[in-house]
């Protein structure tokens, strides 16, 4: 296929002064840097168009060929999410008592975690994240996806922007292994879970570990 037969359409991007263009850029950082990863919820509901709206927002990364191999289970039924905190402390507990090396051990001392998991019963939304290792066409075949893990890991980067930006706390919970959450959600073996995304209202007083984050000389470079 020549580049003259692909069908297009034409590219409506905004542009702003570069001024106006600091500003946004200053503003987004800002706001970003206030996101914290919440460990204490409160119950109160959340409307579901905002998820809804969040997803919408995920669902524009871009991925490899297109192929948007994604999929988010978004859970506030009380007895799913039951039994995703049971799946997720029963392997939180070997975790912390017999898998996790020392270091890993020590990494986590000042994050203050451990095997009790509340926060999976009491915030109103659990959207766990499955990354589709191939896709089905309409016989059944396998369809090849491509860069998987960055492609779902850009639409989740994009779904907890999207949510801090709607004033909702978030947390990335991963307990592993995360198989169990096939079975409990009825996802196909093709679907690998990736991450419980934990959405809802922090809980009054919630508090944060005083973590730094890199200043941008360390972690950027410049060649100019
Ligand atoms: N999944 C465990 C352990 C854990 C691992 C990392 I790496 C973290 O940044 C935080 C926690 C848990 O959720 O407690």
């Amino acid at each position: 296929m020549s580049k003259d037969d692909i069908r297009s359409v034409a590219l409506r991007l905004p542009r702003y002064p570069e001024k106006e263009m600091l500003e946004r850029a200053r503003n987004y950082s800002d706001h970003m840097g206030r996101r914290r990863s919440v460990r204490e919820f409160s119950d109160r509901a959340v409307p579901r168009e905002v998820i809804e709206q969040c997803l919408l927002a995920a669902g524009s990364a871009p991925s490899g060929a297109n192929r948007q191999p994604w999929h988010f289970c978004v859970v506030g039924n009380a007895g799913i999410k039951a039994a995703i905190r049971a799946g997720a402390e029963q392997e939180e507990r070997e975790f912390y008592q017999r898998r996790a090396p020392e270091d890993w051990l020590q990494a986590l001392a000042p994050l203050g975690t451990d095997e009790h998991k509340p926060f999976l019963e009491t915030a109103p939304f659990l959207i766990v994240i499955f990354a589709e290792k191939h896709g089905l066409d309409e016989q059944g075949h396998k369809i090849k996806n491509y860069y998987v893990p960055e492609s779902v890991g850009i639409a989740t980067g994009l779904l907890i922007s999207a949510l801090h930006t709607a004033g909702l706390a978030t947390l990335t919970h991963t307990p592993s292994p995360m198989k169990f959450l096939n079975k409990i959600l009825g996802r196909p073996e093709r679907e690998k879970p990736t991450m419980i995304l934990v959405v809802g209202y922090a809980a009054e007083g919630a508090r944060v570990p005083d973590l730094q984050r890199k200043s941008l000389q360390e972690f950027a470079s410049f060649l100019e």
